[in-house]
């Protein structure tokens, strides 16, 4: 399995995250990097390759331009009016008041947000942009005759949508990945979301597309971030009706139920028949998460990556979350290892 990873993720680490009300040390870390690193290195998956930058024709492909040129310049507008602490969403539209883009950035941060425990600091659109460039590369490297590939990124992606950031997510990591699959050859590319919160951007981004089949895992929206999409009756619009297929599970499910839902979501991307595989992976159903609820152990991850590998799909896995740092990482690559045992 090919390895991609680079240092720029260090460029973004907000100082606060707002939780439960206060703002506290953010959950989404550099450290929880080093903790997949160790453990890579402790599991033998060391085969790196070099990170290519990701163009920005495939970055609008996938994103709004405004959105992008926004997340780009942000921070230098921000400091412009002189501020200097994190940029934190405060004012954001709801029902019926996005008909206009504010042209203040601060209104401007709030139209394009979604949450507002996600921050935007000196260094986010960089770290973004090398975590997307992970993601190309890897999905370059199976399109050119790997069999897997694992993309280290951070700042995560799958609640990035064409136009909005939020959940520690910037540019959405798995779709340019499938959007480079498609862009170099694959005719049909399937999204699986194994982490525990529901992909609501990459869900958003192909809901209209038949090109590629989106199936999620997820903490049930009803009682879990992102509450606003994710439930069962989600299944596409347009050419993409039947595209979708979503798993709302109860918060303390267990790994037999979560396993029986896998096996639902594999069979339907078997009979989509896919080219390419690209794997959302938190880890963050993990039975010690701090943010979240599901009870899988360190094992299960070893379990649920033999059944993945056993597609025998070309795939790429994209990190996405997972907070339990000091178990991240042993999870992580116990996924990978089942993989390429499976
Ligand atoms: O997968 N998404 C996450 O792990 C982030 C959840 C953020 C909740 N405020
Ligand atoms: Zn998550």
């Amino acid at each position: 399995m090919k390895i991609v990873r680079s240092d720029e993720h260090r460029l973004h680490f907000p100082a606060g995250e707002l939780h439960n009300g206060a703002l506290v040390r953010p959950f989404e870390c550099p450290e929880r990097v080093d903790y997949i690193n160790n453990a890579l290195e402790a599991a033998g998956l060391t085969d790196d390759i070099d990170a290519v930058p990701v163009e920005d024709e495939l970055l609008i492909e996938v994103h709004d331009q405004g959105y992008v040129s926004f997340l780009r310049s942000a921070w230098q507008e921000w400091t412009a009016l002189g501020h200097t602490a994190d940029m934190i969403p405060t004012c954001l539209p709801a029902r019926r008041m996005n008909s206009h883009i504010p042209e203040h950035v601060d209104g401007k941060l709030g139209y394009y947000a979604f949450a507002a425990e996600s921050a935007i600091t000196d260094g986010t659109w960089d770290a973004a942009v090398g975590a997307a460039s992970l993601a190309r590369s890897a999905q370059r490297a199976v399109s050119d005759g790997a069999s897997s590939a694992f993309a280290l990124c951070r700042p995560p992606g799958h609640h990035a949508s064409t136009d909005f950031f939020g959940g520690y997510c910037y540019l959405n990591n798995a779709a340019i990945t499938a959007q480079g699959f498609r862009n170099d050859g694959a005719e049909r590319v399937a999204v699986l979301d194994v982490d525990f919160h529901h992909g609501n951007g990459t869900q958003d981004i192909f809901y209209d597309r038949s090109d590629v089949f989106f199936a999620s895992l997820h903490g049930d929206p009803a009682h879990e971030f992102p509450y606003f999409l994710g439930y069962a009756d989600e299944t596409g619009v347009g050419e993409g009706q039947g595209y979708t297929a979503n798993y709302p599970l109860l918060p303390g499910t267990t790994f037999d139920v979560w396993l029986a839902a896998l096996d639902n979501a594999l069979e339907r991307i078997g009979n989509f028949g896919p080219d390419a595989l690209v794997v959302s992976l938190g880890v963050d159903t993990f039975e010690a998460d701090p943010i979240s609820s599901f009870k899988l152990t360190s094992a299960d991850f070893a379990t649920y990556g033999r059944r993945l590998g056993a597609l025998g799909l070309p795939t790429v896995y994209v990190m996405e979350g997972g907070y339990a740092v000091e178990e991240i990482g042993t999870n992580t690559a116990n996924v990978l290892t089942g993989h390429l045992e499976g």
